[in-house]
C-alpha cells in the first residue's frame, strides 16, 4: 500500500525522467557501494562499503560494512548495517527505506584469574595474560530518504539522510547525511 502510494507519487515528479545513457531495467541487478556520512548533534563519522541487490526494479536491498565513531561512545564500532529501499527507477532515482545498523567495540581486560590459558601460550592465568571482551554496542533504526543520480550505465552517485533511533537512548539518536559512490555489476 505505502509502496505503491509511493511509486504514484513520484510518477506525478515531471522532472524526473528516464534520460539518455540510463540503462533501464536493474530488476535482479546487483552492486557495490563505498561512502561516508556524518551527523552533528550528537556528532557522529560512519564509513561504509556495501553492497545492493534490486529484487524490482523498484526495491533495493542494501547491506554494508560500517565502521562508526559517536560522540557519546569511548571507540569506534564495527557493525552492520541493512536496508530495504523503495525506489523511482530512473536515471534520477529518489527514495525512502528503512535500515537497521548494529555494531560494537572490544577492548582488552585482564584473564589471569579463570583458569584458561586465553592467549594460547602454554601457560594458564600467568601474569599479566588478557583476553579480549566487548566493550561497547549500539544498535539503530532508521528512516530514510535520499536519491541516486546514475551518471552513466555503471557508476551512480548517492544522497541520503536517515533518522537514527540509537539503543543507546534518545540522547543519542542522530540525523545522518551521506554520500556513496556506487558501481553496477554486469
Ligand atoms: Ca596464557
Ligand atoms: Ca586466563
Amino acid at each position: 500500500m505505502l509502496l505503491k502510494w509511493l511509486m504514484i507519487s513520484f510518477c506525478c515528479i515531471p522532472a524526473l525522467s528516464h534520460g539518455q545513457g540510463w540503462h533501464g531495467d536493474l530488476d535482479m541487478s546487483v552492486g557495490m557501494t563505498a561512502g561516508g556520512y556524518r551527523a552533528k548533534q550528537p556528532e557522529v563519522q560512519g564509513a561504509e562499503l556495501g553492497a545492493f541487490f534490486y529484487t524490482e526494479e523498484y526495491l533495493s536491498l542494501n547491506g554494508s560494512l560500517v565502521i562508526l565513531g559517536h560522540e557519546h561512545l569511548d571507540d569506534l564500532l564495527a557493525g552492520l548495517s541493512f536496508s530495504i529501499r523503495a525506489e523511482y527507477p530512473g536515471r534520477i532515482s529518489p527514495f525512502v527505506g528503512v535500515g537497521a545498523f548494529g555494531g560494537y567495540n572490544r577492548i582488552f581486560e585482564p584473564a589471569f584469574w579463570d583458569g584458561i590459558d586465553n592467549n594460547g601460550n602454554g601457560f594458564v592465568d600467568e601474569m599479566g595474560e588478557r583476553k579480549k571482551v566487548v566493550h561497547e554496542m549500539m544498535g539503530t533504526i532508521y528512516p530514510e530518504v535520499g536519491v541516486h543520480l546514475w551518471l552513466n550505465k555503471k557508476f551512480r552517485l548517492t544522497f541520503n539522510a536517515a533518522y537514527h533511533y540509537s539503543t543507546l537512548g534518545r540522547d543519542s539518536d542522530y540525523f545522518g547525511y551521506g554520500v556513496n559512490f556506487g558501481y553496477l555489476f554486469d
